[in-house]
């Protein structure tokens, strides 16, 4: 029987041999004590000796822990034997993550003898939540954080802002909040999240090792904005909420002083309350915009966006201007034309985030009579979810240049915290296991994944039962 560790880590060797499967007693209280547990390299060996000690008082385990510069960056390796358990990693990522493969290992209450080598295979590991077009306040979205690293996904992208309402205050520019944050999709009272919530979200995500990237969707995404400051849109004119689904009909102005004063003042709020090195600025969909206009305006929010000290990722639609070094463009949509990204690639210091719609994006629905989520990109089932490989589904771009997955749930469906799980789970650690770069084996995952829905119901989250699953 194979562990039942998602994503599944690249190297497990178990020993048949005496003593194995070894009887973790009390096992709640060690799952207990490694999730409340925030963490960092230097308090590792004193507080799992102490769990180890209280849960297994008949045989105690010594447990060692080391680090290891020969390790890959976030590796870990884990050996588990009936004397001795230890944990060595290259830095404090790699022992958070082994920590999370013993969290799983330890829940099934038998932990085999084994030996774990693990590492990601890319840096980059996105979970993206739309709280614009439905508001999710912080309660949720650290529940979000929890569930992404448990899968050790490392980033929580923010979409703040839409159509439908800003979420985020910016000091400078009071209105955004106290105007155009008060409906979500089809109604809703909305929410935004204040600079202290926003700087709680960020240590509740440091302590588990996600690092939160805020978006701010420009030029396009736009209409929210433009209720709290009519002068940054097009015509001037006073507009009401938006409560539909479309997109792709807003735009700001696209040279007035107004509207770029509005842009560096967000600029520089958000790039100024955010710890990680990337913001997000969007330029998806500006659907009313001219390619020339288009390019021009992204050519100059590209110069703004990089005076205040972040380096930059946008939808991969950016790719038509000149772009900062290190941006990180996010691929999305394999129907926009895409011919021109592998020339990108080569030519400009940026590199690629895979979301392919078609298999990334969690607001797909699973079939084609499932009650929540979208069905423009793909039915996208578990299966669909866990067996692609980013650099095939992004055609011409150079191996080298993709950092990373992205999965992506988007709001216009969604109205709870129930709804986010039913799209998220069990699709999750199928895209977790892709960004991880897990051994490709189906049979194994499902197997896995069964085990994993028995958590999620013990927890009260409710998760869709794929059919290609033997759920318990
Ligand atoms: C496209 S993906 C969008 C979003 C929608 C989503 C729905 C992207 C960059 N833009 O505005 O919410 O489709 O699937």
């Amino acid at each position: 029987m194979p562990v039942p560790v998602l994503p599944a880590p690249q190297n497990v060797t178990i020993s048949e041999g005496p003593g194995s499967p070894l009887r973790t007693e009390d096992r709640d209280a060690l799952v207990a004590s490694l999730s409340t547990w925030a963490p960092r390299a230097a308090d590792l060996a004193a507080r799992i000796s102490v769990a180890a000690a209280e849960t297994a008082p008949a045989t105690p385990v010594e447990v060692a822990t080391a680090s290891d510069k020969t390790l890959p960056s976030e590796g870990y390796t884990l050996t588990l034997s009936p004397e001795r358990w230890t944990l060595r990693a290259r830095d404090e990522a790699g022992a958070f993550w082994a920590v999370q493969t013993l969290t799983q290992l330890v829940r099934e209450g038998q932990v085999p003898v084994v030996e774990i080598t693990d590492h990601p295979a890319y840096p980059v590991r996105g979970v993206m939540l739309d709280i614009s077009r439905f508001f999710f306040g912080p309660r949720d979205i650290k529940a979000v954080i929890d569930l992404a690293s448990a899968y050790k996904m490392n980033i929580l992208h923010l979409h703040l802002t839409d159509d439908q309402g800003w979420r985020l205050e910016i000091e400078t520019r009071p209105l955004l909040t106290e105007l155009a944050s008060g409906t979500d999709v089809g109604g809703g009272t909305g929410g935004f999240l204040t600079l202290a919530e926003y700087e709680d979200l960020q240590d509740y995500a440091d302590a588990r090792h996600v690092t939160i990237v805020p978006e701010i969707d420009l030029p396009g995404h736009t209409h929210a904005a433009q209720i709290a400051y009519p002068e940054i849109s097009p015509d001037g004119e006073p507009r009401e909420p938006y409560l539909g689904t479309k997109v792709g009909f807003s735009a700001l102005h696209l040279t007035s002083d107004a509207a770029w004063s509005f842009v560096e003042d967000v600029v520089a709020s958000v790039s100024k309350h955010t710890r990680g090195e990337y913001i997000h600025l969007g330029g998806d969909e500006s659907l009313t915009l001219s390619d020339e206009d288009y390019r021009v305006y992204m050519q100059r929010l590209a110069e703004v966006g990089a005076k205040y000290g972040k380096k930059l990722t946008f939808w991969q639609e950016a790719s038509v201007a000149e772009l900062p070094a290190q941006t990180r463009l996010q691929f999305w949509n394999p129907q926009i034309e895409t011919g021109h990204l592998a020339a990108v690639a080569l030519a400009q210091d940026v590199t690629f985030i895979a979301s392919p719609a078609t298999r990334a994006y969690l607001d797909q629905k699973y079939t084609a009579d499932f009650e929540l989520g979208l069905d423009w990109a793909r039915l996208t089932d578990i299966e669909d979810a866990y067996d692609w490989d980013p650099v095939a589904e992004l055609p011409g771009i150079p191996a080298e240049s993709i950092i990373g997955v992205e999965a992506c749930l988007w709001a216009e469906t969604l109205r709870s915290f129930d709804d986010i799980t039913m799209l998220v789970l069990p699709r999750l650690p199928a895209l977790a296991s892709v960004a991880w770069g897990s051994p490709k084996d189906f049979p194994a995952f499902a197997t896995a994944l069964a085990q994993h829905g028995t958590w999620w119901a013990g927890e009260g989250l409710a998760f869709y039962r794929s059919e290609a699953i033997s759920w318990a």
